[in-house]
């Protein structure tokens, strides 16, 4: 049973004003362009529009990885500014109709490609340089789930801890105890996961950690002990150490 609020929602919801909070200007109902604005270009092959959130950071990890193992992933990161609604520009909008970062655009074929959803990247530049998810087909479906567990879970649920315990205009106890719960949950399965493992896919590093870490590295926002989860504490350690991840993890900046 649901407990009396005070609220009745409206029986057809119409859009009439800003809900308050840290990112209400962002939480509106409408899909497309709202302005024109075109997007700068630079000199090399892959063109990122981004910016230093957790979907924003795994791309760059995995450019850096890619640089730090030799491949020609050279890439001018452009700081899209969500806060100052960046996102709805026409150009923006042309490579990511969902309006929102990471974008990427690879320049370096006779036709340039336009990829969104982090996720979609991530697999785009591991097909391109055949590095970080191997081509023997079980192998490979062992990064893909565990890139699809982070995107379809670990994404959308600690997002929803972050919204709720540092931005929501009011504390919500049923949305914090609701969504820190499944986070928690989350975290057993990763633990659980990497115990025996050095990587989330097995034995090799792949897009699946890129993807995974900058979630985890929000474990002070979560409110979350990492020492409590010994095998994520120890992979998380290991992989922050690496020079390329740390560089990845600060551009673009924002
Ligand atoms: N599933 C998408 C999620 C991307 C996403 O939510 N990006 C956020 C920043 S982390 C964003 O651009 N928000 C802007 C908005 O909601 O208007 C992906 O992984 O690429």
């Amino acid at each position: 049973m649901t407990e009396d609020t005070g609220y009745t929602p409206p029986k057809v919801w119409t859009w009439d004003k800003e809900n308050g909070g840290a990112w209400a200007s962002l939480n509106r109902p409408i899909a497309g362009a709202t302005h024109d604005k075109e997007l700068p270009v630079g000199k090399h092959p892959f063109q990122l529009y981004s910016m230093g959130t957790p979907n924003g950071v795994k791309v760059t990890v995995m450019f850096e990885e890619l640089l730090a193992a030799g491949h020609d992933a050279e890439y001018d990161a452009w700081l899209i500014k969500i806060g100052d609604g960046d996102q709805f520009g026409s150009g923006f909008v042309e490579i990511n109709p969902n309006s929102k970062i990471p974008a990427l655009m690879d320049r370096s074929g006779d036709k340039p490609v336009r990829v969104f959803e982090s996720g979609a990247i991530l697999m785009y530049l591991a097909e391109k340089t055949g590095k970080f998810m191997p081509q023997e087909m079980a192998a490979r479906y062992d990064v893909i789930q565990w890139l699809m567990f982070q995107m379809g879970g670990i994404g959308p649920i600690f997002g929803q801890v972050h919204h709720f315990k540092r931005a929501a205009k009011e504390q919500v106890p049923y949305a914090i105890e609701r969504y820190m719960k499944e986070c928690l949950r989350l975290y057993g399965v990763l633990d659980r996961r990497l115990d025996g493992r050095p990587y989330l896919a097995g034995a090799e590093l792949s897009i699946a950690d890129f993807a995974t870490l900058p979630w985890v590295f929000r474990h002070d926002w979560q409110e979350v002990d990492l020492s409590s989860f010994a095998n994520v504490k120890r992979w998380y350690d290991e992989l922050m150490a690496r020079p390329a991840v740390q560089r990845g993890m600060d551009v673009p900046a924002g």
